[in-house]
């Protein structure tokens, strides 16, 4: 840094930010959130992550669109839910709270832990027993929360959430709590900045429906500060054997390889409604084999590397794709990091993997095809 710094004073390099510039979303966009001085900041510099530009899928959907993917897996414990939770944390500190509590699919119990440990809270979380991906359950216990794996689905677990935290001294940090989609509608905000207006179409997996509602009011927001001339489609995808939101009611039995999406009562569906039918978006169902497709493709054709859930909306663009209009903006938000679930990508992927291989030259040459 002090080298780089003696540089920029020498006029030898533009002085371009670096992400150590970058102070987490709660100060980069503190007006339009609902903290004071009297806030304290907890913040592991969550947010701005790249817009990364997918030639090969824009190449897919043909007819010069041009497709980004918001990689918000590079947040720091590793999915969009950081956003949200450095928001709800600090509020939470604010209002001089101890612990908090969450059920979770996964990635918000890591979030939380990581988030309230570091603000000096202890963290509950509830897990559907067996169904959270081997990366997100040993971030929670790595993070030092207390993890309670309950026989039963994500929606059993939010309810029993509920009530704890109606009766006990605990937080809810579920996203109920509103800060968190304060938190979470920062990444339209970042979306707009990166490129310059507000993008044709959002595709972005549903399952608790809080982000989908969070970009649309960040969409907004910014169009009303002018900052934008523009809002998106909205067009959310769920997935088949979890897509209450596609079928017009509850699941009761949830079922999908995305672990994530796996929820079948979304306590934001009103909202998420709403920036279905004010944006002239639709929600739609996409099947575990074209979220795994999407999944690969995204790994093997654009070297990126996410969790099955965030891939529903690249299989879901790729399934609308004759519908988007010719020159069109397409930003896919992929939601979390791929290395969350290592075993889904062990158990599909199409690579060439050649075990036990004597170690010598030739049978190396020969595995090689040489
Ligand atoms: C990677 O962690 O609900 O529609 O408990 O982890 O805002 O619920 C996770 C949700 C998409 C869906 N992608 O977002 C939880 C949890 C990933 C996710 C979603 C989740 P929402």
């Amino acid at each position: 840094m002090a080298l780089l710094q003696a540089l920029r004073r020498l006029g030898q390099v533009a002085p371009v930010a670096t992400l150590q510039d970058w102070p987490g979303l709660i100060e980069a966009y503190r007006r339009w959130l609902p903290v004071s001085a009297a806030t304290p900041v907890i913040t592991l510099r969550e947010g701005a992550t790249p817009l990364i530009p997918a030639p090969v899928i824009s190449e897919r959907v043909g007819r010069g669109v041009k497709v980004f993917l918001k990689y918000d897996g590079l947040n720091p414990t590793g999915s969009f839910k950081d956003r949200g939770m450095t928001m709800a944390i600090s509020k939470a500190k604010e209002a001089g709270s101890e612990a908090v509590i969450c059920a979770s699919t996964g990635n918000t119990s890591a979030a939380a832990a990581a988030y309230a440990r570091r603000g000096g809270m202890r963290a509950f979380v509830l897990i559907p027993d067996g169904y959270v991906a081997q990366g997100k359950l040993a971030q929670a216990l790595l993070y030092g929360a207390e993890v309670l794996a309950v026989k039963g689905n994500f929606d059993r677990a939010l309810a029993i959430v509920r009530e704890v935290a109606d009766t006990y001294p605990v937080t809810l940090v579920n996203s109920l709590n509103p800060y968190r989609l304060q938190g979470q509608k920062t990444a339209a905000f970042e979306v707009v900045d990166a490129l310059g207006d507000a993008p044709d179409w959002l595709c972005i997996p549903v399952g608790n429906a809080g982000n989908i509602s969070a970009y649309w009011m960040g969409f907004n927001e910014y169009r009303e500060a002018g900052h934008s001339r523009t809002l998106p489609r909205m067009m959310g995808f769920q997935a088949a054997g979890a897509a209450p939101l596609v079928l017009g009611h509850t699941v009761e039995q949830p079922d999908t390889i995305a672990t994530a999406i796996r929820i079948g009562n979304p306590v934001n569906r009103e909202n998420a409604l709403k920036a279905k039918a004010e944006s002239n978006g639709d929600f739609m169902a996409v099947t575990d084999a074209e979220i795994i497709d999407a999944y690969k493709f995204l790994g093997s054709g654009e070297g990126v590397f996410c969790e099955p859930a965030s891939a529903a909306s690249v299989a879901g663009l790729l399934k609308r794709r004759d519908e988007v209009p010719a020159g069109a903006t397409v930003v896919c938000v992929l939601t979390g990091n791929g290395l969350k679930d290592p075993t889904t990508a062990i158990e599909h992927n199409d690579s060439h993997f050649h075990t036990g291989i004597d170690p010598d030259l030739a049978t190396v040459a020969r595995v090689m095809g040489f």
